[in-house]
C-alpha cells in the first residue's frame, strides 16, 4: 500500500527522514528510484501525482504526497497505532515542527551546501568552511545546545524525527572532521548508532554520478 519515491544514491536528507520514519514505524513499503540526473522528477506522471515534482514522495493507495515533513506527519496520522515520529504533547510537537522547519531553512543552507550529503556518503569535503558557513555552524551549535537536554538521548523524552534531522545536520560536520562540541558530538553519534539510522547509513550505494 505504501511506496517511497527516493533519489538514486540515497543521499537526500529528505528521503532519509521519510525512510527512517517508515522503518521506525515498521511499515511495509516499496521503494521506487527517481533519477534526478535524468530529470525523472519532471516526468508529467510524477509531477502531476506529487503536485510539486520533488523527491521524496510517498504513495499511500491512490494518494501521493511530497515534502518530507508533510510525509512524516501524514504517516503519524495515518498509522496512529505505530510509534509517533512527532511527540504527542502539544507543545513538544510544536517545538518538533519548529526544529524540522528550521533545519530545512536558509539558516542552515551554508552548512548543507559546503558539507553536502555526498561528503557524508561518498568523498569527504576538501575545503574549509567559509565565513558564512562558520556563522551558520555557530548558530547551529547554539540551537542544539538549547534544545538537547543534558544527559538525554532524545530531544523530547522519546525518539522523534527532529532527533534524526538534527543528528543528520550535525553529522555533516562530524563526518567531515569539522570541530563540534563534545556534548553535541556524543549526542549525534549515539543517534547515528540507532538501528534505523545506522541502517540508512549502511544502505548499499552505487558509485556517485554528479547531476
Ligand atoms: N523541502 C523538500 C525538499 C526536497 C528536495 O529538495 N528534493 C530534491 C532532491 S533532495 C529535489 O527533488 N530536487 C529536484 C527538483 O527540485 O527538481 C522536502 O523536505 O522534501
Amino acid at each position: 500500500m505504501l511506496t517511497l519515491y527516493r533519489d538514486s544514491f540515497w543521499i537526500s536528507p529528505y528521503v532519509y527522514s521519510c525512510w527512517v520514519a517508515l522503518e521506525e514505524k515498521r511499515l511495509g513499503y516499496d521503494v521506487v528510484e527517481i533519477s534526478l540526473g535524468a530529470g525523472a522528477q519532471r516526468d508529467p506522471a510524477y509531477a502531476d501525482a506529487t503536485v510539486t515534482g520533488r523527491v521524496p514522495a510517498l504513495r499511500h493507495g491512490d494518494f501521493v504526497l511530497a515534502e518530507s515533513s508533510a510525509i512524516v506527519e501524514y504517516l503519524d496520522e495515518a498509522f496512529p497505532d505505530r510509534p509517533p515520529m512527532l511527540p504527542r504533547d502539544l507543545r513538544a510537537r510544536a517545538r518538533c515542527r519548529q526544529l524540522m522547519s528550521w533545519i530545512r531553512s536558509d539558516d542552515t543552507m551554508p552548512i548543507r551546501a559546503e558539507r553536502s550529503t555526498t561528503t557524508m556518503f561518498y568523498e569527504r569535503a576538501s575545503t574549509p568552511l567559509s565565513e558564512a558557513a562558520r556563522k551558520a555552524v555557530d548558530k547551529l551549535f547554539r540551537v542544539a545546545e538549547r534544545v538537547i537536554p543534558d544527559g538525554a538521548d532524545s530531544l523530547f523524552g522519546a525518539f522523534s524525527i527532529a532527533d534524526a534531522d538534527l543528528a543528520f545536520l550535525l553529522q555533516r560536520l562530524i563526518l567531515n572532521g569539522d570541530p563540534v562540541p563534545e556534548r553535541l558530538r556524543a549526542w549525534a553519534d549515539a543517534l547515528w548508532r540507532r538501528p534505523t539510522i545506522a541502517a540508512f547509513v549502511e544502505l548499499p550505494r552505487k558509485p556517485f554520478e554528479p547531476y
